[in-house]
């Protein structure tokens, strides 16, 4: 058991005041310890997240004046910490000592010659300084440099062997000077040695790991790490950037979508150029559904590192994309379920300080296992994130199972190619004429942050996952138990609406248990406190936040406490055992709540299919084959499927299909039901719970009937986020489940945009 070292007091005031919605952080950590193991149904397993936060690695900062790299500053990391103290996430995490990387462990990457370079800084003057650093593209040394690149290297070996050891399940390292940029002989790029992929040569040699996947969401190429693994099969490399058809620095032709690897590591080196500004939150995640999570999940990697920039956010000056902090929640969930959950985030750009502080809060919130805020905008690709992502898929179909039997071909002709040509700038804007339009730029996206923030946060609920006392609830640890109604409540509640339910006691009872899980998901519980109250206090006429109440009132006070806190949802996801004709009901009474949208996911035999004509439910119905007298149509989707007895062949069907119909649909509620004939076995239920988790701010209520012990264990974990998922062996998907996501796709993809990976006659977003 490993004691947590605390930073920050989390009693102090925050300095940024109103950007911080402190009460966000909900009343569960309080006197909860920022542990690095969890018991969990008798087995330890790693659980807590480490953050290396050193502020030496502030002292490397730019001496003279240069406008090229100006824009690296040590606030870039104060900044960010600052912001994770506010929201109460520094205590909440285990904090990890950087140290500085051994010459040995740099030299896994780098020639002696750079290091020694390197090294000869430490003692220079300004001058020579200034000339050394004129030999880089894009770099800059002070006295510190090299002190503090080695703590970077430090930092991010130290995250591998807390993750590695099982010390924590996940985490994240804030390091400067970054690192992706950096090349076996050379800086570039602000980046002098390269962390990420020190940290990976550094996981294979000294745990044996033969799989490491690196995702690089900089907006930049990483063309460094490119470089240094691009003939090793081991390390599989996954960049976007911008690129706008090489105009973009670093401008170079093996940026782009066909520069797959060579020897032995053809298919590990994976590039989606983005050839247009103002990619968004859609494009992102078009690209994880059709790009990166399927090889990701095929590639099945043991560590997952990420080169974390953050300059593909909104307000970035290098970037110029839109996508907003809370897609690196999403982002970050994602990758959550690879690796069992072995996760190491590295800080690499990022320099609009409130976009890449709100954004690296995303993720260490997201890597604690914290619901995920829903995410903005329109959830369709543009036009040219389209093209790029068909591109990229028809340069790796030699390469990846998955991609075999996609009738996915290269476009020639890209819609910015020829747009480019139209609108070529009449006059070219110098250095400084941009920097001031910039500062007014970069104050609006400041302001348009705060606002987007607290209206993108929410309280999180006191407690995770919910079930009621049923013959399997004991094994379901750590769920919460919660009090079965009593029958003649449930006969008031259900009556009403459901009265042709209700002839049997047994119906009645389990409609009970449901509808207790469910009304917690639903409802801000105001009635559980009121009834806790004292008798005497509650005198309605002074219940106005404005009225002051006497020092000795204090019963009220903590009623105004208790209140405020019980505008909260008490829970974020459940699980029932009920006969499935309750799903019907728990659809039926969402609905009634208020609802506008709640995606069900039915497995197996549905006998009652509710009205979804309002569009106000969306069914994906997976059975082996489809029922009659149901068509298809926008909300009724029957996708017929049988699970692969060998193993899973399930996640192309979740990927390529059910989650860009999920996301399309942006729910305020999933229920997954899994009825009797279910034609999926435990690992592709596990997997579909685990993907759906970003959605409806990850409520997600479960309805299993008569399930065996080893399944409610399964997704009673995988909702509490305390055990690191398992899906089964990948399998890829028979050419014939292949040809029903692609009819599918082709039926749902003008009305669920999300499914478009291809520009045949799609309709994207311009
Ligand atoms: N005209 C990272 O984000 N721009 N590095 C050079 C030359 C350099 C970015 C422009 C941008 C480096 C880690
Ligand atoms: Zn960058």
């Amino acid at each position: 058991m490993q004691a947590a070292a605390r930073s920050g007091a989390s009693a102090a005031p925050c300095e940024h005041g109103r950007g911080c919605p402190t009460s966000s952080a909900g009343g569960r950590q309080e006197g909860e310890r920022a542990s690095g193991n969890a018991i969990c149904g008798g087995f330890a397993m790693a659980s807590g997240t480490a953050l290396i936060y050193d502020e030496k690695m502030t002292t490397h900062k730019l001496l003279w004046s240069d406008p090229v790299c100006d824009i690296e500053v040590p606030e870039r990391l104060s900044s960010s910490y600052e912001q994770l103290k506010c929201y109460h996430l520094v205590e909440r995490c285990v904090h990890v000592p950087a140290r500085e990387g051994s010459e040995e462990e740099i030299l896994l990457v780098h020639s002696s010659e750079h290091l020694e370079v390197a090294k000869s800084t430490q003692t220079m003057n300004e001058e020579e300084l200034k000339r050394v650093s004129g030999n880089y593209d894009a770099f800059f040394f002070h006295p510190n440099t090299y002190h503090c690149a080695r703590l970077a290297v430090g930092a991010a070996l130290q995250l591998v062997d807390a993750v590695m050891s099982g010390k924590v399940c996940n985490g994240m390292a804030l390091v400067r000077p970054p690192g992706h940029h950096s090349q076996r002989n050379a800086a570039n790029g602000f980046c002098l040695f390269n962390n990420v992929a020190i940290a990976a040569e550094y996981a294979k040699l000294k745990y044996g790991l033969q799989r490491i996947l690196i995702v690089d969401w900089d907006v930049h190429h990483g063309q460094g790490t490119q470089y240094i693994f691009e003939e090793d099969p081991s390390v599989l490399y996954f960049s976007w950037h911008r690129y706008e058809h090489q105009e973009f620095w670093p401008s170079l032709k093996e940026s782009d979508y066909d520069a797959v690897g060579l020897g032995k590591g053809k298919g590990f080196n994976i590039n989606l150029p983005w050839n247009k500004i103002g990619m968004e939150n859609s494009d992102y995640l078009a690209a994880f559904f059709h790009v990166l999570l399927p090889v990701a999940f095929e590639f099945d990697p043991q560590l997952v590192l990420v080169s974390s920039g953050y300059d593909s956010g909104i307000g970035d000056p290098e970037g110029q994309m839109n996508a907003t902090p809370e897609v690196f929640a999403h982002l970050t969930q994602f990758l959550k379920q690879l690796a069992n959950g072995k996760l190491c985030i590295i800080l690499e750009g990022g320099y609009h300080l409130k976009s890449l502080s709100e954004s690296v809060c995303m993720t260490v919130k997201t890597l604690l296992g914290d619901p995920i805020p829903q995410i903005t905008g329109e959830m369709a690709p543009c036009l040219s994130a389209v093209e790029s992502i068909q591109n990229v898929r028809a340069a790796h179909k030699p390469y990846w199972k998955w991609l075999m039997y996609e009738d996915t071909s290269f476009l020639q002709n890209l819609s910015t190619k020829s747009h480019s040509l139209k609108t070529a700038s009449p006059r070219p804007s110098t250095e400084h004429d941009s920097k001031i339009t910039n500062i007014n730029e970069t104050d609006e996206i400041e302001k348009f942050l705060e606002m987007h923030m607290t209206n993108v946060l929410f309280p999180v609920p006191p407690i995770k996952t919910a079930t009621t006392d049923s013959k399997g609830s004991a094994y379901l640890l750590p769920v919460h138990l919660v009090k079965e109604i009593d029958k003649t409540e449930v006969k008031v509640l259900v009556s009403a609406f459901y009265a042709d339910l209700v002839k049997e006691d047994e119906t009645l009872l389990s409609l009970g248990s449901m509808l207790a899980v469910l009304d917690k998901i639903l409802k801000k519980e105001h009635a559980f406190f009121w009834c806790s109250l004292p008798t005497g206090t509650l005198n309605v006429s002074n219940l106005q936040m404005n009225k002051r109440t006497s020092e000795d009132d204090l019963p009220l006070q903590k009623l105004f406490l208790q209140l405020s806190y019980s505008t909260q949802p008490q829970v974020c996801n459940g699980i029932t055992e009920s006969p499935t004709a309750a799903v019907a009901v728990a659809l039926r009474h969402s609905i009634n709540f208020g609802l506008q949208r709640v995606l069900c996911v039915f497995v197996g035999d549905m006998q009652i299919v509710p009205n979804t004509e309002d569009g106000k439910i969306l069914i994906i119905h997976i059975c082996e084959k489809k029922q009659d007298g149901k068509n298809n149509s926008k909300y009724y989707i029957s996708l017929n499927w049988k699970e692969d007895a060998e193993g899973n062949d399930f996640f192309s069907a979740v990927l390529g299909f059910i989650l860009p119909v999920a996301y399309s649909y942006q729910p305020n509620l999933t229920v997954i039901a899994v009825g009797p004939k279910r034609s999926l076995g435990v690992h592709g239920i596990s997997l579909l719970f685990a993907l759906l988790q970003g959605l409806a701010e990850s409520r997600i209520f479960a309805l299993i009937e008569d399930s065996e012990i080893n399944l409610m264990q399964s997704v009673a974990k995988i909702l509490a986020g305390a055990s690191s998922p398992h899906f089964g062996v990948y399998v890829p998907p028979t050419q014939e489940k292949v040809n029903e996501i692609k009819i599918l796709r082709d039926q749902f993809q003008k009305e669920w945009k999300m499914l478009q990976c291809s520009v045949k006659d799609g309709i994207s977003r311009h």
